[in-house]
């Protein structure tokens, strides 16, 4: 399997996130963004009238226009393209370098945001309000993260970039509730970069998407992982999805390879390593986060 570069760990480490250029072919992006444009006239969950985070069965997007605002959960359940994507060759590699075997897919987004006025973007750390005060050591695997494909080209200043506060992952980052961060606020950092980039980063990092002036819209797709004790919170695995999925896809959905007992999760199967590593390797070749070498 592929394992970061030093360089990149040491990235990951101090700034929180990777930008990793070109993991998705043209085709690929294609593909999946005329998929978007398919999807969002299919049923789904949404954004709907419950509170902020909460999604809602609708029969089609609420807007149709394939550069209209779309956020929908849940991808599997449209087909092999957005199951291969659990653990892309390659990404995957470097997904479980960063955080170890013993993980889950947690859950799967598509999101259109398209060029507007009315939206000035927002920031957040990911699962809820919780990782705004949790949070590890820079050398320490994250408890959730993120894998960002970009599915559009997002070269301008307020293009509806990915955000970030670089460093906020590992540090108290002063935020108030009657005065949000905003991607304009000191420390934010947009993220340019071409359909086909995959942005890398933990929950605990605050993040989001800047305003969107460019006059086109951006698509992205969003693979979430963690720790497998903290399990999926957004899949129904229907049986047409299990019907397609690879032993290691399985065990990345929740299925252990029994029925659940008291302590499933919290200990890992004995095989885990072996089903996520899936090279000669063998089970005990994960030994935990390197430390970058500063000494030259
Ligand atoms: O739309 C984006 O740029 C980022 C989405 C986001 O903030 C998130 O996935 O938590």
């Amino acid at each position: 399997m592929e394992t970061l570069t030093d360089e990149q760990r040491e990235r990951w480490s101090t700034d929180g996130y990777l930008h990793l250029h070109g993991v998705l072919s043209p085709d690929e992006v294609s593909l999946f963004s005329q998929e978007l444009d398919k999807v969002r006239l299919l049923p789904g969950y949404e954004p709907g009238q419950a509170q902020l985070g909460h999604y809602e069965w609708m029969e089609t997007a609420k807007n149709t226009d394939p550069a209209g605002f779309m956020d929908r959960r849940d991808l599997l359940n449209y087909g092999q393209h957005f199951i291969d994507l659990i653990d892309r060759p390659g990404l995957f590699d470097l997904l479980v370098d960063i955080m170890g075997p013993h993980i889950m897919l947690s859950m799967t987004q598509a999101i259109v945001r398209p060029s507007t006025d009315s939206f000035p973007g927002y920031t957040h750390t990911d699962g809820g309000e919780g990782l705004r005060e949790i949070r590890v050591s820079e050398t320490s695997p994250p408890i959730a993260m993120k894998a960002m494909y970009l599915l559009s080209d997002v070269v301008q200043e307020d293009g509806g970039a990915l955000t970030v506060f670089p460093g906020s992952h590992v540090r108290p980052f002063p935020w108030r509730r009657d005065e949000p961060l905003t991607p304009h606020s000191p420390g934010a950092v947009q993220l340019p970069g071409r359909a086909g980039d995959c942005y890398l980063f933990p929950h605990s990092l605050w993040h989001g998407p800047a305003p969107n002036h460019s006059g086109r819209a951006r698509k992205t797709l969003l693979y979430n992982y963690a720790q497998m004790f903290v399990r999926s919170y957004d899949h129904d695995v229907t049986p047409e999805v299990e019907g397609q999925l690879t032993p290691r896809q399985r065990r990345l959905l929740g299925d252990l390879g029994y029925g659940f007992r008291p302590g499933s999760y919290f200990y890992v199967p004995p095989d885990q390593e072996e089903l996520i590593y899936q090279d000669e390797r063998g089970p005990t070749r994960w030994t935990g986060p390197r430390i970058v070498d500063q000494s030259g």
